[in-house]
């Protein structure tokens, strides 16, 4: 059994995989297991595809993040091949790992799916949970299972937490359970400062990013009838205020916050302009899963979602208004 395995005397090398644009979970989990890995004095390395946003750059152990760049790909591509174990941290396919894919595939390493996105891709061993709000639950019953809940400390705990709060919005979205709070609890009991880490979750922002965020308000549309709100960020936007993909995390919940709305759309566009990358998020029993793989050729969760257009943002949008009159019941009825 792979726990006994990872728990026994025998030195394992482990690569660390967090997905694309790593967000708060992802990183937050692979931080936690890399804290917890070295503990078991494993050899461990954690390799992100991209790079991440720069509010996540005070996070403990962030530094030990390897980033894949031209300068070391043969570097990382040996680590992965010479690896025993991968972990595929917050992600259900290889695609969301775009740069480090071919070396997956040659990698004859035993890979350790832990994500809590519906539909996962097969894996040798699989601690998928399409329940959970966050992967970092799966990670602290993971730890928990191994018998080593001694072994959270609080930079670990402080990890997990953060995993746990920016997945969750902060202790708000629907798929929280008890479950939940009883781990948040857990957590706190290991000495971590919960208030400021939310501080500086809601702080660590530059003033360009709230710029670009001033601007996608200024353009959000509201569509009344169908509860519905959208807005677009353009690759000429980005350019503007030298923003990153990261930056532009939580936007899409500001227009989900006005009074009746049920459906919030962010649509994006790449900085090739080919094509357009659409962002969903819902309140109550409106699927946006459903509705991203039926239209945008994506998937998610019932109420986060996302999908793509190969086309232009003019296009995309347009495209979105000649189908979202078809979901007028569903939205009005929508609790
Ligand atoms: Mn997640």
């Amino acid at each position: 059994m792979l726990f006994s395995n990872i728990n026994g005397i025998k030195k394992k090398k482990i690569v660390l995989l967090p997905h694309d644009h790593p967000d708060g979970d992802a990183l937050g989990s692979s931080l936690a297991l890399l804290f917890y890995f070295r503990k078991l004095k494993h050899d461990v390395d954690l390799i992100s595809s991209t790079e991440y946003s720069k509010s996540f750059q005070w996070l403990p152990g962030i530094k030990n993040v390897i980033v894949f760049s031209k300068q070391n790909k043969y570097l990382i591509k040996k680590k992965i091949e010479n690896s025993d174990y991968l972990f595929l941290i917050d992600f259900n396919n290889i695609s969301r790992i775009k740069n480090l894919k071919n070396f997956l595939i040659d990698s004859n390493a035993k890979k350790v799916l832990i994500d809590h996105h519906p539909y996962p891709s097969c894996f040798d061993f699989m601690l998928s949970d399409t329940k959970v709000p966050a992967t970092s639950i799966l990670v602290f019953r993971f730890i928990s299972n191994m018998n080593h809940l001694n072994k959270i400390d609080k930079e670990i705990a402080t990890c997990l937490y953060i995993g746990l709060m920016t997945d969750t919005g902060f202790f708000r979205f629907p798929s929280i359970t008890s479950e939940t709070h009883f781990i948040a609890g857990k957590l706190i009991e290991k000495g971590i400062n919960v208030s400021h880490i939310y501080n500086i979750l809601q702080e660590k922002y530059s003033e360009n990013r709230l710029k670009l965020l001033s601007k996608t308000l200024n353009k959000l549309k509201v569509l009344e009838k169908y509860r519905t709100t959208y807005t677009s960020i353009s690759a000429s936007d980005m350019k503007i205020f030298s923003c990153k993909k990261e930056d532009t995390e939580g936007f899409i919940y500001y227009g989900l916050g006005i009074e009746n709305i049920v459906f919030s759309v962010l649509f994006f566009e790449e900085k090739t302009k080919k094509s357009i990358k659409i962002s969903f998020r819902s309140r109550g029993n409106f699927n946006v899963s459903i509705f991203a793989k039926k239209h945008f050729q994506g998937g998610g969760h019932k109420n986060a979602a996302g999908g793509i257009l190969e086309n232009s943002l003019s296009e995309s949008i347009k495209y979105f208004l000649s189908i979202i009159p078809n979901y007028y019941s569903d939205l009005i009825t929508s609790i």
